[in-house]
C-alpha cells in the first residue's frame, strides 16, 4: 500500500484557531446581542468537548444558564452562531491567525510529492475558506481535491461520517491515506473511517486521550525548529515531510 493522501482537519490542526478566533468571535457575537455571558480560555477549554459551535452554545445554556429560558433555542443557537461565524471571519480576513509550524512548508513539500490533500472538519465551510484564503492565498483552496466541512453530514466528530464522506468522494482507501488531528474528538472520528493518525497537540488537548494514533507530537517542527516527539516510535527524522510520512505509512498502514 502506498501513501497517496493526506487528509487534515483544521480548527487546532492547522492553526490555533480555537483560542485566537473561535473563542474571541463567540464572546464578541454575545457582547453584539446584549448577552452577558463571557467564556473565559478555561471554561472554553471545557465546552470543546462538545464540537460544533451550535451545539456548543446549546450546551452552555443547558449547562450553564439553567435561568435562560427561550421559545426557540435551536433557531436562536442559530442566529447567535451565524453572527459569531461573520465575526470569526473578519478577525480571520484580518491575518490574526497564522497557521501552526510546519504546515505550510508540508502542504508545499506534498504537493510536490504528487500526495492528493484533503480536508476534514467539523468547523463551518466559510471558516476553511477564510483560513485558507488568509494564510496561503485563495488559489491554495484549489490545492485541496475535497473540503468536508460543517454539516455536509449528519453527525459532527466523533462520528466518523465526515471522514467517510471524504473517502468516498476522492475514492479513496484508507489505508492510503494518513488525518492529521489535534483532538480526542477527532482521532475518533479518523480512526472510525478506518485511517491512522498523526497528532499535534495544543494547548487544550495535550492532556487528551490519542488511543491509535501513529505518533504524538507537539507540532509538525520547521528544519531549524525540531518536533518534540510525546509518544512514537523513534525516528531520524526532526520535522514532518514527505519521507518521514512515508516511513510511519509504511509501519503503520
Ligand atoms: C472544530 C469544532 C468547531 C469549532 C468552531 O472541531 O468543533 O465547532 O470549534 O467552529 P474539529 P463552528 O477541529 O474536530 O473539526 O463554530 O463553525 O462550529
Ligand atoms: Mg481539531
Amino acid at each position: 500500500m502506498a501513501l497517496e493522501a493526506l487528509i487534515f482537519d483544521v480548527d487546532g490542526t492547522l492553526a490555533n484557531t480555537e483560542r485566537d478566533g473561535h473563542l474571541v468571535a463567540f464572546n464578541l457575537a454575545f457582547k453584539e446581542l446584549g448577552l452577558d455571558w463571557v467564556w473565559s480560555n478555561e471554561l472554553y477549554h471545557k465546552l470543546l468537548d462538545v464540537t460544533g459551535g451550535q451545539l456548543r452554545i446549546k450546551h452552555y445554556v443547558n449547562d450553564y444558564k439553567p435561568d435562560f429560558t427561550h421559545d426557540d433555542l435551536d433557531g436562536f443557537a442559530a442566529s447567535v452562531h451565524a453572527l459569531k461565524t461573520k465575526i470569526y471571519v473578519r478577525l480571520v480576513n484580518e491575518g490574526k491567525i497564522p497557521l501552526r509550524p510546519g504546515v505550510k512548508r508540508l502542504f508545499h513539500e506534498a504537493r510536490a510529492a504528487g500526495l492528493r490533500l484533503a480536508i476534514a472538519t467539523t468547523t463551518t465551510p466559510a471558516n476553511v475558506d477564510a483560513l485558507i484564503a488568509s494564510t496561503l492565498g485563495r488559489e491554495a483552496l484549489d490545492w485541496f481535491e475535497v473540503i468536508g466541512a460543517g454539516n455536509v453530514v449528519p453527525n459532527l466528530k466523533p462520528a466518523g461520517d465526515i471522514y467517510h464522506w471524504v473517502l468516498e468522494q476522492m475514492n479513496l482507501d484508507p489505508k492510503n491515506a494518513i488525518a492529521f488531528e489535534d483532538s480526542h474528538n477527532g482521532i475518533i472520528s479518523a480512526t472510525d473511517a478506518n485511517l491512522k493518525t498523526l497528532i499535534t497537540t495544543n494547548e487544550y488537548t495535550e492532556s487528551h486521550q490519542f488511543d491509535n494514533a501513529m505518533v504524538i507530537l507537539n507540532n509538525l517542527g520547521e528544519p531549524n525548529k525540531p518536533f518534540i516527539m510525546i509518544e512514537g516510535e523513534s525516528t531520524n527524522a526532526t520535522y514532518v515531510n514527505v519521507d518521514y510520512l512515508r516511513e510511519l505509512h509504511a509501519k503503520h498502514c
